[in-house]
Formats: C-alpha cells, structure tokens, sequence
C-alpha cells in the first residue's frame, strides 16, 4: 500500500512536470513570442515543513522522528522538527510558529483527540497544507487534509483474537493502556472491547494507563499483580513498551510471562522479536511506524496542489513467536 501509493504520487507529480513543460509559447498582440505563465512545481529541495512530534516515549516514536528526519535530508527538504514532551500545548505552540514561518505544508500527531479546532482553522486559514501523521484528532474532516496512518480500531481487533486464540476463548485479561484521551487508546480499547462481544467467557479483569512507557508498564503490572495474583490470564499491552515492562514485573512477581501469563502487544518493535524469540511474549500486531518517506511525498502533492486520499494506511501483519526468530533479520525498527 505504501509502495502504492508513492509510486502514485511519483506518476501524478511526472504528469505536471510535464505539463509545465509542455506550454506552448503564445502570441502576444503585437505578433511576438512570449514564454507563457506555467506555474513550475515544487521539487522537494524547494520544500519548507513543519513537524510537531509528541516526544519521545517509546520505541516506535524513536522510529517514526528518525524516519522523518533521515526522509527529510535524503531529499533535501527544510524540516523544522519540534519535540513537544507530550505536551499539547507545546503542540500548538509549534504550529503556529509554523504558521508564522510560512511553511508549505504541516504535520501533526496530535498527541490526544481533542482541543484541535482552534489551531487548526488557523492552519487552515494561512491556507497552509496539514497533514495529520500517525494519529487521528477529534475535528470535522474540513480542518486537515489528510491521515497518514494505522487502523487503531483493527489492531484493537487482532490483539483481541490473538488473546481469545492464545487463552481458547475463557480467561480474564488486564489491559495496560496507552495515553489516555490519544487515537492509538481510544481506537485498540474500542476494536479489543468490540471483538471481545464474540468471547462470552474472556472478560478484562482491569485496567490501567501506562501512558505508552517502558517504566510505567511494569509499575502498573506490578500493582496489577498485587492486587488480582494468579486470577490474571492475560495481558493486552496497547503497545510493545509496556509489554516489556509487565514482563519483567510478571518474572519479578515469580511467574512465567508468555507461559502462566498470555501477552499480546502491538507496534512490532525489534525488542518485541526479542521477547518472542525468548517465549516471553505471545504475539505483537504490527503498526508501522516508517512513515517518512509518505509523509514528504504527501507533502509535496499537497504543495502542488495534486489530489490526495482523505486515510492512507499502511499495510501490516501480525507477529507471533513461531516466525519471530525468522522475521527478526527483516526488521527494519
Ligand atoms: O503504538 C506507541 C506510541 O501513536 C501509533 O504511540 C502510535 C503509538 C504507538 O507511543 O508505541
């Protein structure tokens, strides 16, 4: 889908550049030749982006800014990439700088759902180009141009059967959740609770938010363990972080995570192969987080002005431990 869709914004962008090329040269009232008015596209060391980044709170995050930013100078683009340490407000802030900049285009992930209206009719009234990359905001479909990113409500979906499959559909689960109020959290507890409608003997126990992180993970599983001990079946970590830290709280709590204790997780991180491999960790559902190369070529149709889709997802699979030790040469974050 990504191999796709790139190559279509290459042919769309080939088709102006040889339009502009193709303008013929038209006679003036006095009879003399002038070189017509063609607007010339933007190439990509022309372009000027903006991107306000969340932080910096787990693997996958690590992934997508170094996709970015290795995107960005193999092409020869301006980025301004600013780090918001979680903060919506330090979000909003860089935007309107980036208004102020008179970038060509912006990109957000807006690190929860809601509070984007403002901002971006202000983006949208510069009539600057947004694109939202990897989470989705909360707002009417007029404020933004395009979302580049996964389907959280499916990968929501597959943990659930990965769970339901790995505990033959009986058992009850903890949940350690993401950022609360965040795309990604909102969209895998609503697939996960939605799929678990066809599991009358699988029920999630608890949950708690573990904001994405390693460390807050296995705090929060630790206390889980404290409170619920052995009646825990399962573990649903919205992504693979906080996977890693419930499984060292599960061994430290003296059981055997990925045997007494199910774990699924989603990102597809290469520590999650590790995990795997080392049969600590069941299954991991893939979100991709290599989103450089379609963020500029995005970026740059809409500079030109060229038609986008409104969603591009990519494509991704689910990882279980019989191919991890397989797989885990291929990965590329
Ligand atoms: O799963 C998690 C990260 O927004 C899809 O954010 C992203 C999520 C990802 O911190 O690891």
């Amino acid at each position: 889908m990504i191999a796709l869709a790139l190559y279509r914004s290459v042919i769309a962008l080939a088709i102006v550049s040889t339009l502009a090329a193709c303008g013929n040269s038209a006679p003036t009232a006095s009879g003399a030749l002038t070189t017509p008015q063609t607007i010339q596209p933007k190439t990509y060391p022309e372009l000027v982006v903006g991107f306000a980044q969340i932080g910096a709170e787990s693997e996958w995050r690590t992934a997508n800014t170094r996709s970015i930013q290795t995107t960005a100078d193999q092409l020869g683009i301006e980025l301004d990439l600013s780090d918001a340490q979680q903060q919506q407000a330090n979000q909003i802030k860089a935007i309107r700088s980036f208004i102020a900049q008179g970038v060509d285009v912006i990109g957000v992930s807006p690190v929860v759902e809601t509070g984007w209206d403002e901002v971006f009719a202000e983006v949208k009234q510069a009539g600057i180009p947004l694109i939202l990359l990897d989470r989705s905001a909360n707002v009417p479909a007029d404020l933004y141009s395009v979302r580049i990113g996964s389907d959280f409500v499916e990968e929501g979906r597959r943990a659930c059967g990965e769970l339901a499959r790995l505990l033959d559909g009986q058992g009850s689960i903890v949940v350690l959740e993401g950022t609360q109020g965040s795309a990604p959290m909102l969209g895998r507890g609503a697939g996960f609770q939605e799929c678990l409608q066809a599991y009358p003997n699988l029920h999630v126990l608890d949950s708690q938010s573990a904001d994405f992180i390693r460390a807050r993970g296995k705090e929060e599983m630790a206390a889980l363990l404290q409170t619920h001990g052995n009646s825990i079946d399962g573990v649903f970590a919205q992504n693979d972080d906080m996977a890693l830290g419930a499984i060292e709280a599960i061994e430290e709590y003296g059981l055997r995570p990925g045997i007494d204790i199910k774990i699924v997780s989603i990102d597809a991180v290469r520590a999650a192969f590790e995990a795997m491999i080392a049969g600590k960790l069941n299954a991991t559902i893939e979100c991709n987080p290599l989103l450089g190369p379609l963020f500029f070529a995005t970026a740059l149709n809409l500079a030109n002005d060229l038609p986008v889709e409104k969603w591009i997802k990519p494509d991704e699979g689910i990882y279980r431990q019989d191919t991890a030790a397989q797989e885990l040469p291929n990965r590329l974050y």
